[in-house]
């Protein structure tokens, strides 16, 4: 059975916590528990004061075989990030610009370029989901269409390779759209005259939708996964036909990424949680301990201090 763990962004210390509370210790290098295993939910980089320690234990974890990870946006971005483009010379597959440079900012500050070169192949052998017997597990979102469409281009480039990253940063490439879809989830644009200014206090005029749900009866306040979002206008047709909600008879599927905020943390739907409680931006860090039910419960959630 296993401990589902949501964005860690160099949090190392509360990664540290909340193993121990959920009972795991340090044995013969990597934290073990007797009966269980973590799966941990993708971005472990950037942001946080104490990233290459939280990309140790977790690897750790992983090479010990008491821990499966995925990855995270911030680990594919990293993988761009670093890797030479193609055709143009002296320039990135993912650009240095500065919101980018700002972005790994920490990671680039914290890391030795033996750490960072370490790091950056590892990053390649993560998964980009999981989908286990009872449980599913992927940064984002689930979409039984976008999951085939990557599996296929995994398959075609051998895993992630120059060539699939080079694929995944080509806008119009249908790659690239997969992997936006399964690591940054599905977002809507609002109607006219309506936007939010999100968590970095930039003016959106998209939003991340709540794209587990039926789009049936949905307006784009209740069906935009922020809810600072006051909007009755019903859902577009359109919108409505491109949706693919993740039907209720579906395993449980567990997230990270959408930096919610909350004093208890909930699942979204009886078989969808995001275990991403923002703990690199005042909120904490937070578990889900599954004990093989379809039916997701509040109480079965844990929290660092
Ligand atoms: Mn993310």
């Amino acid at each position: 059975m296993y401990d589902l763990i949501g964005d860690i962004h160099g949090h190392a210390d509360a990664l540290v916590n909340l193993l121990e509370k959920l009972g795991y210790s340090l044995k013969a290098g990597a934290f073990r528990h007797p009966e269980r295993r973590v799966i941990f939910l993708g971005d472990y980089i950037d942001r946080g004061p104490k990233i290459a320690e939280t990309v140790q234990i977790v690897r750790d974890m992983v090479e010990s075989e008491t821990a499966l990870a995925i990855m995270g946006n911030h680990e594919l971005n990293a993988l761009a990030f670093h890797l030479p483009h193609p055709h143009r010379q002296s320039e990135h597959l993912r650009p240095h610009n500065p919101k980018n440079e700002k972005q790994h900012g920490q990671t680039l500050a914290q890391l030795t370029d033996g750490q960072l070169s370490d790091a950056l192949t590892w990053f390649r052998t993560l998964p980009m989901w999981l989908d286990l017997p009872g449980i599913r597990a992927v940064h984002a979102c689930w979409d039984d269409v976008e999951v085939a469409n990557v599996q296929s281009e995994l398959q075609h480039n051998e895993g992630v390779s120059n060539r699939f990253l080079e694929l995944a940063c080509l806008p119009g490439n249908p790659l690239f759209k997969a992997v936006e879809v399964i690591l940054k989830g599905k977002e809507l644009a609002l109607p006219e005259g309506i936007s939010f200014s999100d968590k970095d206090g930039n003016v959106r005029t998209k939003t991340r939708t709540r794209w587990y749900l039926s789009p049936e009866g949905q307006t784009f306040g209740s069906y935009a996964m922020t809810d600072q979002i006051a909007c009755d206008v019903p859902l577009s047709e359109e919108a409505k036909r491109n949706a693919r909600p993740y039907e209720v008879t579906e395993k449980p599927v567990f997230v990270g990424h959408y930096w919610l905020r909350a004093d208890t943390p909930e699942p979204l739907a009886a078989n969808v949680a995001c275990l991403d409680y923002s703990v690199a931006k005042g909120g904490y860090l937070c578990a889900y301990r599954w004990l093989g039910e379809r039916q997701l419960s509040s109480k079965h959630y844990a929290r660092a201090v």
